[in-house]
């Protein structure tokens, strides 16, 4: 009997442990950077590489960590990646997402240095494969910007041959570090919707195109952020100020001031807001299409991410103590917040049961007849 006890009490205390998720990137499932400086730089790119080596290399990089350097490119160059474990939606800042920028001692009192930021998507895996797959579905995290942002923007960059050092489509041009990797775009805002991707002379040993890709054309689509970034050597181009933009962006603030994103931005491609109960992967794709002179291109960097609240449980409508049961308690307590009493601390969102946006006596009788049957 006593032997039996014992048992039980292990078996209660094995099944009370949280449950041990990792905060951090566990799988890369996809990789996409737009020409850029550092592309074939970070991951480093070795001659026959294939796409499973870089992503192979990519996981080494970010998985369980957050202090890598994984560039992106050019605007619309991106990452998807996952965590071991489906981000619920807690209706706070559930994911952060490090980056490398910095914030300038030159310019006091202005928020803002180096950044680069990055458009964030969450996706989540309808076809229940555990990987990224046609079906899926794919939302935006409303940046603080969106308004200020061009929507369904898309541009497409041609490979340049690095050896007949001529540029395609304008073929009486050589390739410069000015007239390197030509660009198409339908920009509504900028000037011209053509142009090149320069390569940059402190970083021209390395081809900007992504060597373990065939594709000789690559087109990317999505949300494009304002130019920001100020030249503040009068033309030179030698000192760059790029103000930080609000949240919800990545490689934007300095990462001990970021404070990630919310699921809860999610917007669908009219820009409604989506309410999702948890997300399975997250994507991240360059959002500016701009050129720092010694810079070089706004290229965002991922260094890692973190789920804010890797054990959370799912949010359970009603559970307003958050003791994951529907019972007489959550209805006690959610009358005596209804009523106004100061003493009562709830869980606002599971308290709205109707998900209406009031908390009020519409949702304890909904409360009353959840529990009761
Ligand atoms: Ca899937
Ligand atoms: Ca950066
Ligand atoms: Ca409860
Ligand atoms: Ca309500």
């Amino acid at each position: 009997m006593k032997k039996f006890l014992l048992l039980a009490i292990t078996t209660v205390a094995a099944m009370t442990t949280v449950a041990d998720n990792s905060p951090y990137i566990a799988h890369v499932y996809d990789y996409l950077p737009a020409p850029g400086q550092f592309v074939n730089v970070y991951p480093a790119y070795q001659p026959g590489y294939t796409k499973a080596d870089i992503l192979a290399q990519l996981e080494t990089a970010l998985v369980g960590k957050t202090n890598a350097t994984v560039s992106l490119g050019s605007y619309g160059g991106y990452i998807v990646f996952g965590f071991d474990h489906p981000v619920v939606n807690r209706h706070g800042y559930d994911v952060k997402i490090y980056g490398n920028a910095i914030q300038s001692e030159a310019v006091a009192n202005m928020p803002g240095g180096s950044c680069e930021p990055g458009i964030i998507m969450v996706g989540l895996d309808m076809d229940d494969d555990g990987v990224p797959s046609e079906g899926d579905k794919w939302y935006e995290i409303k940046g603080a910007d969106y308004d200020r942002s061009q929507h369904g923007y898309e541009i497409t960059y041609y490979k340049p041959d690095e050896n007949k050092v001529r540029v395609p489509h304008e073929s009486w041009r050589f390739i410069t570090d000015v007239n390197y990797v030509y660009w198409t775009s339908n920009d509504q805002v900028a000037d011209s919707t053509s142009g090149y991707v320069w390569r940059n002379s402190f970083h021209n040993s390395n081809p900007y195109w992504p060597l373990w890709i065939e594709d000789t054309v690559l087109t990317f689509r999505g949300t494009k952020l304002p130019n920001t970034a100020i030249d503040m050597s009068g033309g030179n181009g030698n000192n760059w100020f790029q103000p930080f933009l609000g949240e919800g962006y990545v490689d934007n603030l300095p990462n001990p001031q970021e404070p990630g994103f919310k699921i809860d931005w999610a917007i669908d491609e009219d820009g409604n807001p989506v309410m999702l109960d948890h997300i399975d992967f997250v994507k991240v794709y360059t959002g500016q299409m701009d050129y720092c002179g010694w810079l070089g291109e706004t290229s965002t960097e991922v260094a890692g991410a973190e789920d804010l609240h890797p054990d959370a449980l799912p949010l359970l409508v009603g559970d307003v103590n958050g003791d994951q049961q529907l019972n007489v308690t959550d209805v006690t307590l959610l009358i005596s917040y209804v009523l106004g009493s100061s003493a009562v601390t709830i869980d606002e969102y599971a308290a709205d049961f109707n998900g209406d946006g009031n908390i009020n006596v519409t949702d304890v009788t909904a409360l009353i007849n959840k529990v009761l049957n």
